[in-house]
């Protein structure tokens, strides 16, 4: 009866990990437009490669920007937020990209911003959480 039990439950963690939608990815696929990132949540492990593809369906240049953590662009991105950039990368109009960057290695949420003039304000913000990666 216990080992059912035990049985069942690993199943279902095993299940939870490999179906969960908010599980981690070491994928990022998001879609820009003028002026959202879609989706605007990602969860990935921490200090693991992530892939990055994105492509830009915008008539304007967008930026997919992820603060340090405990940072914020606040309202408007301008010069004093440069030192707080954990990484960034800008895509065309029409563009598309495809690139890869480390995670941080602190668990956590970061803010994620697009820094073109007036987007955070017309709503271009995401949020990135860090989990800790558990091999
Ligand atoms: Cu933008």
């Amino acid at each position: 009866m216990k080992r059912t039990f035990i049985i069942a439950a690993v199943l279902l963690s095993l299940m939870l990990v490999s179906c969960g939608g908010g599980g981690p990815s070491t994928k990022i696929n998001v879609t820009m437009t003028d002026f959202q990132f879609q989706p605007n949540q990602f969860t990935v492990p921490a200090g693991q490669e992530i892939t990055f593809s994105s492509a830009n369906n915008g008539a304007v240049v967008h930026n997919f920007v992820i603060m340090n953590k405990g940072t914020t662009a606040g309202p408007f991105f301008d010069d004093e937020d440069l030192p707080n950039i954990f990484w960034q990368v800008e895509i065309q109009p029409g563009g598309t990209v495809e690139t890869t960057f480390t995670a941080p290695t602190e668990p956590g949420d970061y803010e994620v911003v697009c820094r073109t003039e007036g987007h955070i304000a017309s709503g271009m913000t995401a949020k990135l959480t860090v989990v800790a990666d558990k091999q």
